[in-house]
């Protein structure tokens, strides 16, 4: 079971998470649904293609992307929270900013996406002063302005993913989040060769055996196009593959664009599992 602010989600099947950027300039979707009632269609859109979570966005993480000011990111997301609260299901808000979190968890966030992984105290300290919202810890090494800039070097790529996110779980709790909300993130794109996304995806049981739920986003990115040859708008097929090898491999979580490809097939993938 998952804490998730007004919801208590369940485990036992892999839940998917939709994404809805209202940013300018995010990789696949940028300036799409920057307006928040087209963000707000959007993600009532999703939830009619089978989201369980609704991820909105504020400012785009794509390497390179420049961060924008707390103000303007609240203002572009709070008003998509207010419009999407009654949707029936969670709300998480994909932001590494501690005024921003402050803000979503006062608009009725359930739930903190932080591609920072929690590091910033004050980070930490607003996901603790809330009682119940969940957390997604990511790893990240740097920030986006700059973590494909130089390559990433690693030892065993997984053991230090795993064992970074164990420590900030530790952290975490120590600052009195409970373990029941706590969701884990390898952060695939963030500061990583193709190589050792595809080593942490092959390997995202090692995530699992932390006893966290883990979440896997690789929709549409360029680990899909490295090995697809696809452009962003044609990773379809490349993504749902992805997604399925990651649900194998012990993932609880999909965030994804393409919620209702996605959620068809983990379905023929769980009818699968229940037919063993
Ligand atoms: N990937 C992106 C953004 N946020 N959060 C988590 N927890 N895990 C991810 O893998 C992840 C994330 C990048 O994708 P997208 O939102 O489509 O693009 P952008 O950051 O440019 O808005």
């Amino acid at each position: 079971m998952l804490t998730c602010g007004r919801f208590t989600l369940s485990t036992d099947a892999p839940l998917v998470m939709g994404i809805v950027n209202a940013t300018p300039d995010s990789f696949s979707d940028g300036g799409r649904y920057v307006a928040a009632d087209a963000a707000i269609a959007h993600g009532l859109a999703l939830v009619a293609e089978g989201a369980h979570i609704l991820d909105i966005g504020g400012e785009s993480t794509r390497p390179g992307a420049h961060t924008v000011a707390d103000d303007e990111e609240i203002a572009r997301v709070v008003p998509v929270l207010e419009g999407l609260r009654d949707a029936g299901v969670p709300l998480s808000v994909d932001t590494r900013k501690p005024a921003v979190m402050r803000a979503a968890l006062a608009a009725g966030a359930d739930m903190l996406n932080d591609v920072g992984g929690f590091r910033d105290p004050q980070a930490a300290a607003a996901a603790a002063g809330h009682p119940s919202c969940a957390l997604v810890v990511m790893h990240m090494r740097g920030e986006p302005r700059t973590m494909q800039l130089e390559p990433p070097t690693y030892g065993d790529v997984v053991a230090e993913v795993r064992d970074w996110l164990a420590e900030r779980c530790t952290q975490l709790q120590a600052a009195g989040i409970a373990s029941d909300r706590l969701v884990l993130d390898p952060g695939l794109g963030f500061g990583k060769t193709v190589d050792q996304n595809f080593a942490l995806l092959a390997r995202l049981d090692a995530l699992r055996a932390l006893g966290y739920p883990v979440l896997a986003g690789l929709s549409r990115k360029s680990m899909i196009g490295a090995v697809t040859g696809r452009p962003v708008e044609a990773r379809l097929a490349g993504s749902l593959a992805g997604a399925l090898a990651a649900v194998s491999r012990g993932a609880t979580l999909l965030r994804v664009h393409d919620v209702a490809a996605t959620v068809d097939a983990l379905a023929v993938w769980h009818h699968v599992q229940l037919s063993l």
